[in-house]
């Protein structure tokens, strides 16, 4: 029920830009879609990608509305989008799918330009940008035997350990829905696990909006260990939701919505026998850095002294490189090929050159 009332999922009928207004308040008229269609000709457009390292939807320059598709609501009928009406079995593909289409854009053989180079054994930030927020959890894995068409059990044998919690699954405290929030999050690298030639990171954003995963306190916060969902909006106060059945078992209700997504990555082996320790003592390391150099002209931290925190394009780069400044420290960044950041400091993602100011 929860699922076909809401109005979080977006719908074939509508445009792109539409579909940008029922994020923005106009639930009215997505209610009354709602009641027009079917329960089972839902189809769900991407509700959040990954930022840093940027994801291959958005590296080959999927919006942001499309990149990390694949609604997981498990193997029952969806709508294609664009909306032929026919419906097909779909389910949340392992890099995600942008249409939620079998016949579109496979961002799990589409591999892109590396976007980070890591160390074996190191914390690693992921950013995640959350456009359809409604609570739940993400993780992180890792395929690092190949770029090409990457499977799920190579993922799960290289399931990340949150580098705050311990935890494989960190879940989402803050932010509410309708509002768009970025998600910094600090991952283990396993230890003795390299790629020189590149590899896969996977994220996996389960939802809350239908039904909350078991976990215990320790893990999720009293909240959600007792059935609530702490993010904002989601659902009313104090309302206790089923807890969801088992994922991957579409005979197991109730089921949520599941969000994959990838990105390509380059992890070097460890240089020293020390790095790498698994402890949780390590401190968060530096934002993820494709460029070990400084900036074109500057320091990154000379550039980022008395700067808002923000992401700020580097003019001698045309912008295709970026200084990012944040709280305690500053880095310089690429951008994917094509793509450039706005040099105000105003935006928060690599953009097509023609909508930056640079
Ligand atoms: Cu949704």
């Amino acid at each position: 029920m929860r699922t076909s009332l809401s109005p979080t999922s977006s719908y074939p009928l509508l445009t792109p830009s539409s579909w940008l207004m029922s994020t923005s308040g106009s639930r009215i008229f997505l209610l009354g879609v709602v009641i027009f269609l079917s329960t089972s000709a839902i189809s769900v457009y991407g509700h959040g990608f990954l930022q840093s390292p940027l994801s291959r939807a958005r590296a080959v320059g999927r919006a942001e509305w499309e990149a990390a598709g694949g609604n997981g609501l498990g193997l029952r009928p969806f709508r294609t989008y664009p909306d032929t009406g026919f419906l097909v079995n779909d389910r949340a593909d392992v890099c995600g799918d942008p249409h939620q289409d079998v016949g579109d854009l496979n961002m799990r053989s589409t591999a892109t330009a590396i976007q980070a180079t890591y160390t074996a054994g190191q914390t690693i930030t992921v950013s995640y940008r959350m456009t359809v927020n409604h609570g739940g959890w993400l993780s992180v894995k890792i395929c690092p035997t190949t770029r090409v068409n990457p499977s799920q059990a190579c993922f799960d044998g290289y399931t990340l350990t949150n580098a705050n919690t311990g935890f494989a699954r960190w879940w989402i405290q803050t932010g509410a829905y309708g509002t768009q929030t970025t998600y910094t999050t600090n991952w283990r690298l396993p230890v003795g696990v390299s790629c020189d030639s590149g590899c896969v990171l996977q994220i996996t954003y389960r939802t809350a909006n239908s039904c909350v995963d078991p976990c215990n306190a320790s893990e999720c916060g009293t909240e959600y260990a007792a059935g609530r969902v702490p993010v904002s909006g989601v659902t009313g106060p104090g309302v206790i939701m089923q807890r969801c059945g088992t994922y991957g078992n579409p005979s197991t209700p109730p089921r949520t919505e599941v969000f994959r997504d990838c990105a390509d990555i380059r992890i070097v082996a460890s240089g020293g026998s020390n790095s790498g320790t698994t402890t949780r003592s390590s401190p968060p390391p530096p934002p993820t850095q494709q460029s070990s150099s400084g900036g074109g002209t500057q320091t990154p931290t000379a550039f980022c002294s008395g700067k808002a925190n923000g992401f700020y394009g580097d003019k001698s780069t045309n912008c295709a490189k970026y200084f990012w400044c944040y709280g305690s420290g500053a880095a310089y960044m690429s951008c994917a090929a094509g793509t450039t950041m706005d040099s105000r400091g105003t935006k928060n993602y690599c953009d097509y050159p023609k909508n930056n100011v640079c």
